[in-house]
């Protein structure tokens, strides 16, 4: 009778799971998977990257994508550490990630052998899965249980397979467990969705800050605002939950936020908190009566203090609060607010329009926004960048994703390969700096080799710009933050992509209009201003007077002055 080796039943496992690829480098350790993914490869498909964290960032940004499990292979010892930044993202952003790596042979474990690491150490802090296979028996159970608790915890599995246990065939005697994970609606307790009904009763001022948790429920949450005349203010991760340009959102909230969103949530009477555990506390009311949804009640009350507590999924929880609140029909707070908004956005356009040289950034956001499809996946990299892309760009129902939590440099360009990966047909965009860029952006030929045909936009100040301004808001000189770098539009075209250079504004949306027409990976590699400043809405008077204190340390220390113009 036919018996499958661990290596097969693994990747048969996979495929009953609904994993279509998986990211990763071969290698000794883990030869024994890759034979049976070559075999299977009209399942599953292997994408060979070039480094394995950009496997892992991958990973990730397809879980954020599409919610469905990212995976991701390394050998052991170098290959399994280059993995880590990737799936400290997932664990971060909270999207289930299967990592499987290589281990030496069982025999040699713990003999100090070549590339020998203790994998589960390192793995520990990272997983909320972390087993070492140690049978070709156990195998099956295992990655079952591994993939149903990175979709249950939301977060990272790993699978540490010591180089024998592949080749070795299932015995009978393995365990036959399901290969799926069920699903749950959550409802927050009766007596707190009545608690949080008299608030918003009696709130005069409600706003809205949205998160991540939700996206997918718009009409929901906009139907919730209409209501009870509330304004939305959006997290990064929250952006694109409604379109930027509805009457009722505000925008950003932070250092990449809105003067609109910032007065509203300053003036609110009552602030709902929804699927977010935002982090700048800074930018939130001192004293203010606070709602506070999650699905995951370990988040509620955790970095702000919070009047009502509800636990339990969003789009459920405003259906019963909007049958059940009775409508505010005190619209001035919400009208105040969208006047302010139209004043910001008018603000934003005229900066859009600057021609100058070198091209201003946002003008950069602006003519991507006028080729970028309905549908788009936009993959933004840290940085100034985040920001211009936060404030500038308009989503209306194009997909955003971005490293949120860990904020890992580099993230864009594999974002935008597992976008084009889940999303064949759709316009796929990396937004980098060339900071971020530069960190993966050998993977630009993987995208050439798959024929992936994504359009990596890199706002190319010479510069971590963002780095540069943090310095001279401390009072300090910025030191260590220009950037040597090579023509990427050249490198495209080394790599057998398609490069434009722009370094004029009249030539900035020609290439864009070209280069989605391409159907290649393309880089527009567009020369910008370092000197433009990402202003927060409000200056704090410590960002004020650090500033002060960089501007006479300039001119004391170097005797130079670049004052602003007025
Ligand atoms: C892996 C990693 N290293 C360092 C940082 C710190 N960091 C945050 S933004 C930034 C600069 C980004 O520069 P660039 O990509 O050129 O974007 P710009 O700010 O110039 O638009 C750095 C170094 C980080 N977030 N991640
Ligand atoms: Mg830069």
């Amino acid at each position: 009778m036919f018996k499958p080796t661990a290596g097969e039943k693994l990747v048969e496992l996979l495929i009953e799971w609904g994993v279509d690829h998986i990211y990763g480098m071969p290698g000794d350790s883990i030869n024994s998977i890759i034979e049976p993914l070559r075999k299977a490869q009209d399942k599953i498909k292997f994408i060979q990257v070039r480094h394995e964290e950009a496997g892992a960032l991958a990973a990730a940004a397809y879980a954020k994508l599409t919610g469905k499990i990212g995976v991701c292979t390394a050998i052991a010892g170098p290959g399994a550490i280059h993995l880590l930044n990737g799936l400290y993202d997932a664990k971060l952003d909270k999207v289930p990630v299967l990592a499987l790596t290589g281990q030496v042979e069982s025999d040699l474990l713990g003999t100090d052998s070549f590339q020998e690491v203790n994998l589960e150490r390192m793995f520990d802090d990272v997983a909320v899965y972390n087993q070492r296979i140690m049978s070709a028996e156990q195998l099956p159970a295992v990655v079952n249980q591994a993939i149903r608790t990175a979709y249950a915890r939301k977060g990272v599995a790993v699978l540490t397979i010591p180089d024998d246990i592949p080749r070795f065939e299932v015995g009978k005697e393995a365990r036959v467990t399901s290969s799926f994970t069920a699903q749950q609606e959550i409802l927050p307790l009766k007596e707190d969705l009545q608690r949080a009904k008299d608030l918003l009763n009696a709130a005069e001022r409600p706003v809205i800050l949205a998160g991540r948790g939700t996206h997918g429920i718009r009409e929901t949450l906009l139907g919730f605002a209409e209501k009870m005349a509330a304004p939305i203010v959006l997290t990064l991760p929250g952006k694109g939950a409604v379109p930027d340009k509805h009457p009722y959102c505000l925008g950003g909230l932070g250092l990449i936020g809105t003067k609109a969103a910032y007065e509203a949530i300053q003036d609110t009477d009552l602030l709902l908190m929804i699927g977010t555990s935002f982090p700048f506390t800074g930018f939130l009311p001192e004293h203010t009566k606070t709602i506070q949804i999650d699905i995951d009640p370990y988040q509620i009350g955790k970095r702000y203090p919070v009047d009502v507590g509800l636990a339990g999924d969003a789009g459920l929880t405003l259906n019963w609060l909007m049958e059940n609140v009775s409508a505010n029909e005190n619209r001035e707070f919400l009208e105040a607010c969208q006047e302010t908004m139209q004043n910001w956005w008018s603000r934003l356009e005229k900066q859009e329009e600057v021609d100058s040289v070198p091209i201003k950034p946002q003008r950069v956001i602006r003519a991507l926004q006028e080729v970028a499809e309905e549908d788009a996946v936009l993959s933004v990299d840290v940085g100034n960048v985040t920001v211009w892309m936060a404030r500038h760009f308009h989503m209306t129902h194009q997909k955003m994703i971005i490293s949120s939590w860990l904020a890992t440099l580099g993230c864009g360009l594999p974002g935008a390969l597992a976008g084009q990966i889940a999303y064949p047909d759709k316009q796929v965009f990396a937004i980098c700096g060339d900071g971020g860029f530069g960190m993966t952006m050998n993977d630009f030929v993987t995208a050439v080799k798959y024929q992936l045909p994504i359009v990596v936009v890199v706002l190319n100040n010479h510069k971590i710009a963002m780095i540069k301004f943090e310095q001279e808001v401390m009072g300090n000189i910025e030191y260590g933050t220009d950037l040597q770098n090579p023509n990427f539009a050249k490198y495209a075209e080394a790599c057998g992509g398609v490069g434009y250079r722009v370094e004029h504004p009249e030539e900035l949306l020609p290439a864009f209009q070209e280069a989605v027409k391409q159907r290649k990976p393309c880089i527009i590699d567009v020369v910008v201003d370092a000197d433009e400043a990402p202003m927060p809405a409000n200056i704090t008077f410590a960002q004020a007077a650090g500033y002060t204190k960089h501007m006479l340390k300039v001119l004391f220390e170097e005797g130079k002055i670049d004052l602003p113009p007025l």
